[in-house]
């Protein structure tokens, strides 16, 4: 059994983390913060209490109020709006992570938070990525990153804190919408086919990008908390994905279910810049030898699942 703290708990990931996670250990032992409560089911169905993870204090008061085991840090300020305020997210994303490792350290706690493919940067081999290769991301949110893996890796080697951290790709879902990241055209997209039968993509065609859906994210995430930590050589972070695709592919995708599905273009700079930085595709074996990681859904079984929750959702 785990007792969890979530920092970030009403995002896109932990909207829908927190849930499975209480599913699997109970609703009162999951603690769902975040920097106001709203009337979401993640805010409702257990503990909520407001963390601002730039408050150490805060946070730590709260893990030892609920006596937690688990730290699971997903608060972070995703790549376009990074790249829109750089200081305010390295204030974010670097002072929150080491709070919550502090946090993890001073609970002996487990500690878990997503690294991702903005790791990588122009220089890193752009097909099949590696798992151990050139990492020399030009986006303040890929420099975040890159120093959170090294980051999390010394609280493991220094202070014996059980760190572990997963490379995701872009994630696809349909509980919250994403918070400002590049790959959220690959969420919209859904939402527009669904509601206008139209999309205006602000990423270019031939624009290739890892991706994978919510609850192959999800799995793997509690695959790798549940793993046998003597067998993991790597630990901050793991290449994981499920596919990958341009925006030509997702929309031929849609196509066979909504056969007139129009796609226009029209590139925003910025983050077609930060797309191109990323890889076309990354390697997951070491996730997949070191802990089993595997994954359910392809390009078409994700987009008739998407499409099925969408029209309900818009019915
Ligand atoms: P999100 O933007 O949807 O959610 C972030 C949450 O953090 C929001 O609920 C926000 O209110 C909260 N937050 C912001 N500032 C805070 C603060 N100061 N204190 C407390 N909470 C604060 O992000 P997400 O997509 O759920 O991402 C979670 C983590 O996963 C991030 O580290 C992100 O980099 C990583 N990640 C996400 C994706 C993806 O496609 N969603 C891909 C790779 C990595
Ligand atoms: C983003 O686009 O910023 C995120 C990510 C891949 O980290 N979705």
């Amino acid at each position: 059994m785990k007792r969890i703290l979530i920092t970030g708990a009403l995002g896109q990931i932990g909207s829908e983390l927190t849930l499975k996670l209480r599913d699997i250990y109970g609703a009162d032992n999951v603690i769902a913060t975040d920097l106001k409560k709203n009337d979401s089911e993640a805010a409702l169905s257990g503990p909520f209490e407001v963390v601002d993870v730039t408050d150490g204090k805060t946070m730590v008061e709260t893990a030892r109020k609920y006596k937690v085991d688990t730290v699971m840090h997903l608060a972070a300020l995703l790549s376009a709006t990074a790249e829109a305020k750089p200081v305010f997210a390295w204030n974010l994303n670097m002072g929150g992570l080491l709070n919550a490792l502090e946090t993890a350290r001073e609970m002996n706690a487990q500690f878990f938070t997503p690294s991702s493919i903005g790791a990588f940067g122009p220089s890193t081999p752009k097909d099949n990525t590696p798992q151990d290769t050139i990492m020399r991301p030009t986006t303040m949110y890929g420099v975040n990153k890159v120093a959170g893996e090294l980051l999390a890796d010394y609280y493991f080697e220094k202070f014996a804190v059980d760190t572990r951290g997963l490379r995701f790709p872009g994630l696809i879902s349909y509980v919250a919408l994403p918070g400002g990241g590049t790959t959220d055209y690959a969420v919209e997209i859904y939402y527009e086919a669904v509601k206008n039968g139209r999309y205006t993509s602000y990423i270019d065609k031939g624009t290739y990008m890892d991706m994978m859906y919510m609850p192959d994210a999800l799995n793997a995430i509690v695959d790798l908390i549940e793993a046998d930590g003597s067998k993991l050589k790597h630990r901050n972070s793991f290449n994981v994905s499920a596919m990958s695709f341009d925006p030509e592919e997702i929309a031929a995708s849609i196509r066979k279910y909504i056969p007139g599905f129009k796609m226009n273009y029209n590139v925003d700079p910025t983050r077609q810049k930060i797309a191109e930085s990323w890889p076309n595709s990354i390697d997951s074996s070491a996730a997949k030898e070191e802990w089993g990681f595997k994954f359910d859904y392809d390009l078409d079984k994700m987009t008739k699942d998407m499409l099925d929750k969408l029209s309900k959702k818009f019915q």
